[in-house]
This record gives C-alpha cells, structure tokens and sequence, in this order.
C-alpha cells in the first residue's frame, strides 16, 4: 500500500469513530471516550486538524472530578451494548463516568500537539487552559495512589492500566474475591472474538474491584488503603513521569512558574523511584505488589514501556538491549508478554498481541535517551502489521493476525503519526 493510500485509510478510520466532541475507539465494542485513548488519537488528529485534536482533550478534561482524577470512561450517550456501563458503576456524576482513571498521557499529548502546531495562537490558549487541570490530575495521583510519598502511584483496578488481562496482574489478582459479584452478562464477548478477551474468571474479578469501590462512595481517600489489589506499574508510572516533566516543561514556556516547579519535583521523585523497579536478571523493569512489597516476576511490556521516562541513559540502553532479545522470539515488535514465557499467548489482548500505541511510546522514549537501535524495526514493524492485517485493536506478534476490534481509532491515530 501507497504512504498517502494507508493514511487515507487511517484518517477514515479516525472520521467513522468520531462523534463531533470526541472519538470512540471503535464502533460496537466501545461505544463510549476512553481517557488515553482519546489523548492518543489526539496526536493523530493534530496532523490534520489541530482545532479537533484540542477538542477531543477538552472534552476528556471537561469531565475531570472536584478532586482532580480523570475518569477511565465517559458515557456520553446510553448505549447497552458495553458492560459494565453506568448503573453498574453508579458514580452519580452529571454526565456518567467510571470511577477509576486511565494512563495519564494527555500532558504529553498536549506538549506535543503544541509543540509542534501551526496555529500558535490557538495553541497556546488551549495549553493555558488545559494545563492546570492536567497539573490537578497528576498531583491527585501522587495524593490518592502514593499515600506514603514512595514517589510511584498504584493501579487499584487492572483496568486503570490499560492492560486489562496482563499477566502482570494474575498472583495480585488470587487475592481479589469473587463473593458476591452476583450474575452479569458480558458484551464484549459479542463483539469480539473471546478467545482474544480476558477470562469470565477475571470478569468477575473486575467487577467485585468496581463494588467494593463503589460501596466506598467512590472516595478516593479510601479507596487505596481498602482496595485488595494495588500494583505499581512500570509503564503507567512512566507515562505519568514523562507527563509531568513535559507539563513542567511547557508551563515553564508559558510562564507558569508554580505548575513547572511543581511538575518537575514530581518528575524526579519518580525518576528516581524507579528504580526499585529495575530487574537485573531480566534487564527490564517489573511491577511491584504494594500490598506484599515484592516485585511480580513477569517480563511484560509494561516494563519496556518505562523507557517513556527519561530514564537514566544506562537504563534505556538495558531496554534497547532487552528489546533486540524479543526480537528473536518474534515477528513483529514489541510482544506484550515475553514469548517465550509460559503464560504467552499471542492472540489474547494483554498477554502477547503487538498494540501500535505501545510500539509509539517505546520509540519515542528510545529516540529521546539517544538509543536509536531498535526504532526502526519497531515502527517498521507497525506498519507492516497494518498492511498485512489492517487497522486492528492488537496483532499476533508472530502470525500478524488482528485481534479485538476492528477499525480501531488509536491504531489509526498512530500510523498518521508515524508516516507524517
Ligand atoms: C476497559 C478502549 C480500551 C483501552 C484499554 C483496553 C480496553 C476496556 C475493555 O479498551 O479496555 O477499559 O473493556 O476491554 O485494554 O487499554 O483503553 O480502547
């Protein structure tokens, strides 16, 4: 396929999803805006469109709560045709919302999208505005997720890491009940293939988390202290790192010097705690079980997806390194889960398949620690992943099949990216 064919292509993708104010990651299976998502896709629409790319962050922070968190869903309009949807959520907000929250890659989407924009003007008013809110949110994890100030926050939900059904989660996941979750129907599994899906077993897991929160009120300071399941993610905590130095960064330029200083001490104190996080026998990063203190020995992408910190220059070189090993026991770059690990399985969602907006992050965290090595495979490999199969939700890593979804929003917004 032609270069300007395959973004035409992405760029319809992009229009049949989008619903004027924000897009859906694709039609059927999500019918609602996901927060990273939405600030991923972003990117994709600020190549074309820069008003619309503002748009879609905006209306995502419009619905941020009094006490900072951005929701993981907004339920724009009733739609049944997801589970769980908002009766089960039960957050009482105007518009309805999840209670739990999503990777927060919205401050560095909105760097990048003004970093390099063609209406300054525009640019900068929406970056004034958009910036306290985003500072809001990044202080609210470190309140709400780091009670102890160790400098990394913890997920309370699988689905706050936007790796649903990683192994990454499965020990931490035993001591997660299932009493009482009472009976629900799945429609997920309607729209999508469930061998590609997580399990009902952690279904039923996701939804005991999501009752518990709820019988809590929703009160974020209770909710860390209660929750059975708290795990400290490599990756997540790096997109929040590499968030909050982009912001310090831009608010610096914007002369809003108490969101720069603020930003930046929260940067570094992440930077430095992660390395409790660094694993030597497998040169990567691993996750840590909060509620055991131990480290949770699976070489996940989560751990990879850490080289979007700035990282020491010896860590990201490690990342590189480990990187060219996958490599060999692959296709296509970068698996979610080791392949030759047991537990890999290369269709189902989090536990192998290949999903471009890692592939994004990893590269662009490579490129920014001077480790160039592995970045055109990686992004050589996105495409040739789309044109063999499409614009798919995730990929096989050795068969290329798609997996998921189908004509997926982000994994569009990320070849515009990328061929640009
Ligand atoms: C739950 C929308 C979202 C992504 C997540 C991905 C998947 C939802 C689900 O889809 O999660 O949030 O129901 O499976 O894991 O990363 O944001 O594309």
């Amino acid at each position: 396929m032609q270069k300007h064919e395959m973004i035409a292509h992405a760029r319809q993708v992009m229009a049949d999803n989008d619903r004027g104010t924000y897009t859906v990651p694709t039609h059927g299976l999500y019918p609602f805006q996901w927060n990273w998502d939405s600030a991923l896709s972003a990117l994709g629409f600020a190549q074309f469109d820069e008003p619309r790319a503002w748009t879609e962050i905006e209306t995502l922070l419009a619905h941020q709560w009094e006490d900072g968190m951005v929701p993981h869903i907004i339920f724009h309009t009733p739609d049944d045709g997801y589970f769980p949807g908002p009766e089960v959520w039960g957050t009482e907000r105007p518009v309805p919302t999840t209670g739990i929250t999503q990777p927060p890659v919205a401050g560095f989407a909105v760097a990048r999208i003004h970093a390099r924009a063609r209406d300054k003007a525009l640019a900068d008013t929406q970056a004034r505005a958009l910036l306290p809110r985003i500072h809001a949110w990044h202080q609210w994890f470190y309140r709400a997720r780091d009670p102890k100030g160790t400098g990394l926050v913890a997920l309370l939900h699988p689905w706050e890491s936007g790796r649903d059904n990683s192994v990454d989660w499965d020990a931490a996941f035993t001591r997660v009940p299932t009493e009482g979750v009472g009976e629900f129907t799945r429609r997920d599994t309607t729209h999508a293939n469930p061998a590609h899906r997580p399990t009902d077993e952690q279904y039923k897991r996701y939804i005991w988390l999501v009752k518990k929160f709820r019988s809590l009120g929703w009160d974020n300071s209770k909710l860390h202290d209660a929750s059975p399941f708290q795990v400290v993610d490599p990756g997540f905590n790096a997109i929040l790192i590499r968030a909050c130095q982009e912001v310090a960064e831009l608010a610096e330029r914007l002369d809003m010097p108490q969101i720069a200083a603020e930003s930046r001490v929260m940067a570094e104190a992440g930077v430095a705690a992660m390395e409790t996080l660094w694993n030597e026998d497998l040169g990567q990063y691993l996750c840590l079980d909060r509620t055991t203190g131990a480290q949770i020995d699976s070489p996940s992408i989560g751990g990879i997806l850490a080289v979007f910190a700035p990282i020491p220059k010896h860590r990201a070189a490690g990342i590189s390194a480990r990187l060219k090993v996958l490599a060999e026991s692959c296709e296509y770059l970068i698996p979610s889960h080791d392949p030759t690990a047991p537990e890999f399985e290369g269709l189902r969602y989090w536990r192998g398949p290949v999903w471009l907006i890692v592939n994004y992050m990893v590269a662009d965290g490579l490129a920014r620690a001077g480790e160039p090595e592995m970045i055109g495979r990686i992004m050589g490999d996105c495409l040739r992943l789309i044109e063999t199969s499409g614009f798919a939700e995730y990929h096989d890593p050795i068969t290329a099949d798609p997996c998921g979804g189908a004509h997926f929003t982000w994994t569009a917004a990320m070849i515009i990216e990328i061929l640009h």
